[in-house]
């Protein structure tokens, strides 16, 4: 696709889903380190969530994380969201931070404390059908840290297990997003490592069983964009977890480490439908601004998402194809640098423009005052943080 209109329309159709905890305090194992002017509760994260939606006008639903956004009333939090112009979208299970799930949660092998995090993982279902969420995302820290420490096989059937009582209790037109994970905070052999083991629980589920890609979740050179390619084709691509990492799961800005990467991406997305509406991508970040300020933050990993999709968009699919089909390997790769050398900026600026916005989301943000005015009013209370 080159046709300007038609990288227009598709640009359109593309949003992006903003992470709760983004907006939250953060850090490593060593340090958080508080930010003025960060949300105290639930609601302060949608008005900073809407502020990016205001900016960029591509960001209209909001990720939970339960129980760092649990609320008394999941209907009021909705209503609050769309005042505010935005939905709540995938809730994300948390079956990582209670010490009954040292061992592991959903393949621990005490039934009780799979018992447990089974009942959470349907009280997240409960929420979604409070808050009107399509999408449960589940992405599980079990695992174990030494060989012999417990049944590999074992560990997969009581996953197993426990994924289809939760599929069962879904309703019509939800769907079941299952996240994968090399390692971290299990070392030695995580239950859910890789897209293929994902893949596998998922298709045994049935069709509102999908896989989630999180970009720093594999290991260093793996070649994502093929996973991605692979998942679309099954029709198994459910959503994407975007953010950057030079090492490990660092969860820096999507498109800072390597935005040659992310366009790789979003051209297997492209190529494979993955961007028509009937294909529900849902294209989320899932990410913490440990430094920077966090608001600009996500607003610019939003234009980076937004950057890459339309470089993809700017691949001449025609000259491509004719190049592969005559074994043109270097005019078949110069298509593609034609696209990702392309500077796309004016092209988005305009299109905002067009739409009433400003043309640069980020500057606009900061000239507005409104990170100073936060600053100043949200004082008192507990700031959130991702609870480690
Ligand atoms: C795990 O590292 C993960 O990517 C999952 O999506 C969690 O829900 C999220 O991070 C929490 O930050
Ligand atoms: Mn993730």
């Amino acid at each position: 696709m080159s046709e300007l209109s038609a990288v227009k329309a598709a640009l359109a159709s593309q949003t992006i889903e903003t992470p709760s905890w983004g907006y939250g305090n953060s850090g490593t194992r060593f340090k958080v380190f508080a930010q003025p002017g960060v949300p105290r509760d639930p609601f302060e994260k949608l008005d900073d969530a809407a502020q990016v939606h205001a900016f960029t006008g591509v960001a209209p639903r909001v990720s939970l994380h339960i129980p760092w956004d649990r609320v008394d009333d999941y209907a009021a939090l909705a209503a609050y969201a769309k005042e505010r112009g935005l939905t709540l979208g995938a809730v994300n299970s948390n079956v990582f931070q209670d010490d009954d799930f040292k061992l592991g949660s959903v393949t621990h092998p005490d039934a009780a404390v799979r018992r447990k995090a089974v009942a959470h993982l349907l009280e997240c279902v409960d929420i979604m059908d409070a808050t009107g969420s399509s999408d449960l995302k589940l992405w599980f820290s079990d695992g174990t840290n030494y060989p012999g420490q417990d049944d590999v096989v074992a560990r997969q059937d009581r996953l197993a297990e426990a994924l289809a009582t939760v599929y069962a209790r879904l309703g019509d037109g939800r769907r079941m997003l299952l996240e994968y994970k090399l390692f971290e905070p299990a070392f030695y052999a995580t239950d859910v490592p890789d897209w293929g083991t994902a893949y596998a629980h998922c298709l045994k589920l049935g069709p509102k069983a999908k896989v989630v890609v999180d970009t720093g979740h594999h290991a260093p050179g793996t070649n994502i964009e093929f996973i991605v390619a692979v998942l679309l084709r099954e029709g198994k691509l459910g959503a994407f977890d975007f953010n950057s990492r030079f090492y490990a799961d660092d969860d820096l800005m999507a498109g800072a480490a390597d935005p040659f990467q992310l366009f790789r991406i979003m051209h297997e997305v492209v190529r494979n439908g993955g961007l028509d509406p009937a294909a529900q991508v849902n294209f989320m970040l899932d990410q913490c601004h440990n430094i920077e300020a966090k608001v600009p933050a996500v607003i610019r990993s939003v234009m980076n998402v937004q950057e890459a999709t339309a470089k993809a968009l700017r691949v001449d699919a025609g000259a491509l194809g004719a190049a592969q089909r005559s074994g043109d390997v270097l005019a078949a790769n110069a298509v593609l640098m034609d696209a990702y050398n392309t500077d796309v900026r004016p092209l988005l600026a305009g299109i905002r423009e067009e739409n009433g916005l400003r043309p640069d989301p980020v500057a606009a943000y900061l000239a507005s005052g409104r990170q100073e005015r936060i600053a100043a009013e949200r004082v008192g209370g507990t700031q959130a943080g991702w609870g480690a």
